[in-house]
């Protein structure tokens, strides 16, 4: 019985991959990394410091902790600079309008991203409201695929894994959900991965889907 939504961040409610791309193009442009956009692509809904690691397969030689620390926080200065451009713009209607007609119809809503700016970012696009919690890379020590974050997000609203919905774009976060004991709906490039329960191709097609899991209950 749905009665709760967990909601990725990046790449469901908002769109920041061209910023996670630029910020992460500047630090290797620097150290003379090849990095471009397929291997950008690998980064979605991984964490900062497993995508360092990923950047860091094209970089011959050997950098020590405290340097791919200087490398991340060098990175997340740049991203947080054009994350400060983002308004409330940067949600679609669609968005905006589902989220309000699900918690209208009496679902909890929650966030569950491996960002550490998730809720700089939900400030940005003026959601923080919109969300009866917020599980993010702050409050995790495992990443997707993990349940961690998931599972975090539902005590933070106090529901039981097997009530709740997650809604992914990564096949990480897939794994995540499904680890986690929840309803995966697949979004965006986890549409078409073969763990999703549900697959959808718009938000707005949301409510429409919960109406049937509660109609086949
Ligand atoms: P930060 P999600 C993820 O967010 C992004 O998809 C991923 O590309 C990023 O590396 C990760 O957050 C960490 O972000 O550097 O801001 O802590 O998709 O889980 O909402
Ligand atoms: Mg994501």
């Amino acid at each position: 019985n749905i009665k709760a939504l967990i909601f990725d961040l990046d790449g469901v409610i908002v769109f920041t991959d061209k910023f996670h791309y630029q910020a992460w193009k500047k630090v290797s442009d620097k150290m003379g990394i090849y990095f471009d956009e397929t291997i950008n692509n690998r980064l979605r809904g991984v964490s900062r410091a497993e995508s360092l690691e990923i950047i860091l397969e094209k970089y011959n030689g050997e950098l020590s902790d405290q340097e791919k620390a200087e490398m991340m926080e060098e990175k997340n200065i740049i991203y947080r600079e054009l994350l400060e451009t983002m308004t409330a713009d940067d949600v679609t209607d669609d968005v905006r309008d589902t989220l309000k007609k699900l918690r209208e119809g009496g679902y909890k809503l929650a966030i569950g991203s491996s960002s550490k700016n998730a809720v700089f970012i939900l400030e940005k696009v003026d959601l923080l409201d919109a969300f009866d919690g917020i599980s993010d890379g702050n409050n995790i020590t495992h990443s997707k695929p993990d349940p961690e974050v998931f599972l975090k997000a539902a005590d933070f609203i106090r529901e039981a894994a097997e009530n709740c919905l997650v809604v992914e774009d990564a096949c990480a976060g897939i794994d995540a959900a499904k680890a986690a004991g929840m309803t995966a709906v697949g979004i965006g490039d986890a549409s078409d991965y073969g763990k999703t329960d549900i697959q959808i191709s718009s938000f707005k097609e949301l409510p429409d889907v919960i109406n049937r899991l509660l109609a086949q209950a």
